[in-house]
């Protein structure tokens, strides 16, 4: 079985993430979406409303499962036979971070990470910049998947 990870965090799911995991999973037996588990970040929405909204956005793709973990993503990887890690490469800015990542994760395990160029249409998205329109009464509609936009109303201008 050819399993790869989508790993993240996923504060919350964007059209963007949803892109890469979508097209992941055409091209995989299965992807396993991993919501990273980290103390020291204050997030949004709690790892298993992350969960949750993950489970729900992307049930009509059939193959994708969504998972928590901790530690590190190799660790991850191994533990649960996956071969590959698949990123979306938004922009330059993320290149030099990301390649370093995937250089150490490699040198650390062998397990490869794999590059997907990101839609143009949600090159420009990020989680933070979702929570921070949404905060000053932006509209994000189109830009998050419907459910997600709605929760993000309710959490952020109660
Ligand atoms: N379009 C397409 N893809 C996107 C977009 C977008 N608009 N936005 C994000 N993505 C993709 C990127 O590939 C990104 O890596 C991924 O989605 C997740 O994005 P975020 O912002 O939810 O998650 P991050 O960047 O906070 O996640 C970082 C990881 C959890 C992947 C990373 O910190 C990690 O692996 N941590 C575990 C500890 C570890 O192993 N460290 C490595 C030491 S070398």
């Amino acid at each position: 079985m050819r399993r790869v990870v989508c790993p993240g965090s996923f504060d919350p799911v964007t059209n963007g993430h949803l892109d890469i995991i979508g097209r992941a999973s055409r091209l995989y037996d299965e992807v396993v979406v991993a919501v990273l588990i980290n103390m020291e970040k204050k997030s949004l929405f709690t790892v298993e409303e992350r969960i949750e909204m993950l489970q729900a956005v992307t049930k009509e793709y059939g193959n994708v499962r969504v998972d928590k973990f901790h530690g590190l993503l190799v660790d991850y990887c191994k533990q649960n036979e996956i071969a590959a890690i698949v990123k979306g490469l938004r922009a330059i800015s993320d290149f030099d971070y990301e390649l370093q990542m995937a250089q150490l994760n490699y040198r650390m395990s062998g397990v490869e990470t794999l590059f997907m160029s990101t839609n143009p249409e949600f090159s420009f998205l990020s989680s933070s910049r979702i929570k921070e329109i949404t905060r000053y009464g932006g509209d994000v509609s189109g830009l998050v998947p419907d459910l997600v936009h709605r929760l993000l109303v309710e959490r952020l201008r109660g």
